[in-house]
């Protein structure tokens, strides 16, 4: 006999907080991803295929859980090599970054205070979580040893030209300080609880730091819901999914309050309308005031604003005149992010030969279709916006120029095509003109008063352009005569190809027999059809010639 024993699941060692229960990341103060669920994810991979986090054993990213922007994984160790990344004298929060930062190799890095590795993560919070949409950035990093509480800085910048490596002596950051550039500074004790976490927003001006701190919580295991920041550290040892190797531990092992990881609304802080972070700068530090001495930081790339291209196409082109041509524009961000927004285009022309880059001019703007906008989006990036149909009311050479206009930076931001540009040019083509339609009239040339004759009539179609041509139409021969006959066919079909710069010609001989007063009267009606099926009229069609008979 089987007896059947109800087990209870622990499936989580950790609870697995995140700011604002967003569920798009697990701020449960280990690097592994333990849930198995899509989301929420975390640093580095659990051991099922199901726990895949951020960064793969060597720190290489992962594709991106839903949502995800961007993930960047620094190597900032091991501690027994010389750290080109460490502040020295006269670095300070509340000093602007160029004129006052500056960076020089150390050596012998504080064992607390020597950041190993840090990481990176933005995130547009899922559907279905109480922060939906919201734009979420996460960093997490590991130091060496834990003698002590750890006292942190995290800045998120929007300049990304921040930066500062020496091998050799003082060398001075590159980039500033933007408005909205946020810093975060903590505190967490020896046994891993953040007992600090102030938040500021960079203001500039003569006290350029402003204290945001209420807006968020400390550590996210007591951090209210409505908290718009919190952060964790590890309250016991964890391994790490990468090489690591602390002061104390085994190898891969980090001892408690060696990890810290903090996630932030930034939608959130910034009700609604948050900067474009491009990087981010981990640091250790004597204090969580915001003029303590900089010891060590980690620094890298965080884009949480997708960057836009714009690319057009014209089509048809070239085109008859009476045709029709639109512009397709296709806008491509350099994350998975979504597409929103308007595309304006402008038609500039008609100009004599192609366009270049300064003919776009308010005097050649085609005013009566520009500006044309038009909705893109939103969807997945790329997507696609089609112009109205533009129908040039004049031959000659015609410039597009298309413009995208993001609804938010988070759908990217402005690109636009330039006058000239591939793929913006319009080509209007002459349709071909009759340039002869007569006849003669024998046997008395001109002169028809013999109340009988032959008439031979010749018609010629010229193409004025480099577009080929098919015509067609007739050529009809009728009138009051007692009788009109005409060889090879009355009316005579102007079927024929007609090669861009040639000429067509047709002609058509009739006799007639009649008396004074009767006429005789020749009718073209000449049609063409372009190579992209515009079709129209012939200049000159259609066009009646009718003569009277004066028989005496
Ligand atoms: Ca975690
Ligand atoms: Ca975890
Ligand atoms: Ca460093």
């Amino acid at each position: 006999m089987t007896l059947a024993i109800a087990v209870p699941l622990f499936t989580r060692a950790f609870a697995l907080t995140d700011v604002g229960n967003a569920g798009a990341f697990e701020l449960d103060g280990n690097i592994v991803k333990d849930a198995t669920t899509a989301l929420p994810t975390d640093w580095g991979n659990g051991p099922l295929a199901s726990q895949t986090g951020l960064f793969d054993s060597n720190g290489a990213t992962n594709p991106l859980p839903t949502g995800g922007l961007d993930a960047h994984w620094v190597n900032d160790g091991p501690h027994s090599v010389t750290d080109t990344t460490t502040f020295t004298t006269g670095s300070k929060d509340i000093l602007d970054i160029s004129a006052n930062w500056a960076c020089t190799p150390s050596s012998n890095v504080t064992p607390k205070d020597d950041i190993l590795h840090a990481y990176s993560y933005a995130a547009i919070a899922p559907t279905g979580t109480s922060r939906a949409g919201d734009l979420l950035v996460y960093g997490g990093f590991e130091r060496f040893a834990n003698n002590g509480a750890g006292d942190l800085g995290l800045w998120l910048l929007q300049d990304p030209t921040v930066s500062c490596v020496s091998t050799k002596g003082t060398v001075s950051f590159t980039g500033v300080h933007m408005v909205g550039d946020i810093l975060l500074v903590g505190e967490f004790s020896t046994g891993g609880t953040v007992t600090t976490l102030n938040a500021f927003e960079w203001v500039g001006g003569s006290s350029p730091l402003m204290n945001i701190t209420a807006t968020g919580g400390a550590d996210c295991r007591t951090s209210p819901a409505a908290a718009n920041f919190c952060s964790r550290s590890n309250t016991l040892s964890i391994p790490t999914p990468w090489p690591t190797q602390d002061k104390t531990s085994g190898p891969n092992t980090l001892a408690t309050a060696e990890f810290f990881e903090v996630g932030l609304d930034l939608t959130g802080i910034f009700n609604g309308n948050p900067p474009c972070i491009s990087r981010f700068i981990f640091d250790t530090r004597t204090s969580p005031s915001t003029t303590a001495t900089l010891v060590d930081y980690a620094q890298g790339a965080l884009s949480t604003c997708p960057t836009s291209t714009i690319f057009t196409s014209v089509s048809p082109t070239p085109i008859t005149l009476g045709g029709s041509s639109t512009d397709t524009a296709t806008v491509t961000l350099t994350t998975a992010s979504t597409v929103s927004g308007t595309v304006t285009f402008n038609v500039y022309g008609p100009f004599s030969s192609p366009p270049t880059a300064t003919s776009c001019t308010s005097s050649s703007l085609v005013k009566s279709f520009s500006p044309n906008t038009v909705t893109i989006g939103p969807g997945p990036s790329p997507q696609s916006a089609i112009s109205s149909t533009f129908t040039p009311s004049a031959t000659g050479y015609y410039g597009w120029t298309a413009t995208y206009n993001p609804a938010t930076p988070r759908n990217g931001n402005i690109a636009f095509t330039t006058c000239g540009d591939g793929g913006e040019l319009l080509v209007v083509a002459s349709i071909p003109k009759i340039t002869a339609f007569g006849f003669t009239n024998t046997p008395d040339n001109g002169d028809p008063t013999l109340g009988s004759g032959t008439v031979v009539y010749s018609v010629t179609i010229h193409s004025y352009d480099t577009l080929d041509v098919m015509l067609s139409g007739s050529l009809a021969v009728s009138g009051t005569a007692n009788t009109i006959m005409c060889t090879g066919g009355n009316p005579l079909q102007l079927s024929a190809p007609l090669p861009a710069g040639m000429d067509a010609t047709f002609s058509l001989t009739c006799t007639y027999n009649g008396t004074s007063g009767q006429t005789v009267s020749a009718t073209i009606s000449a049609m063409f059809t372009d190579t992209n099926g515009v079709t129209g009229a012939v200049s000159g069609s259609p066009t009646t010639y009718t003569f009277t008979i004066q028989k005496l």
